[in-house]
């Protein structure tokens, strides 16, 4: 199992970046992003209410009170939409390549 761990690890590409977020003014920005399998996103609530990332098929749900950042990690491939459970005005979406 440990084995099967470690060969994965080096399968994969070089180095996993970071892709930062902001939710300002009740929206995401950017609302659209391209990452890769691997990748952190990073939002940073820079607004004085609530927030929330939650992704509709549930691979995520980041909860973030004013001035907060949070951040999850991408586990698969495609296109994730996602929003905020407090403002459904509030949509973004991440696509996700290998
Ligand atoms: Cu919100």
């Amino acid at each position: 199992m440990f084995a099967i761990v470690i060969a994965v690890l080096a399968a994969a590409p070089a180095v996993a970046g970071t892709v930062h977020i902001a939710m300002k003014d009740v929206a995401f920005s950017p609302a659209k992003i391209a990452a890769k399998v691997g990748d952190t996103v990073e939002w940073a609530n820079k607004d004085f209410v609530a927030h929330t990332a939650t992704a509709r098929d549930g691979s995520f749900n980041v909860d973030l009170a004013a001035s907060k950042t949070g951040r999850t990690v991408l586990k698969k491939a495609g296109k994730v939409e996602y929003y905020c459970r407090y403002h459904p005005t509030m949509k973004a979406e991440i696509d996700v390549s290998k």
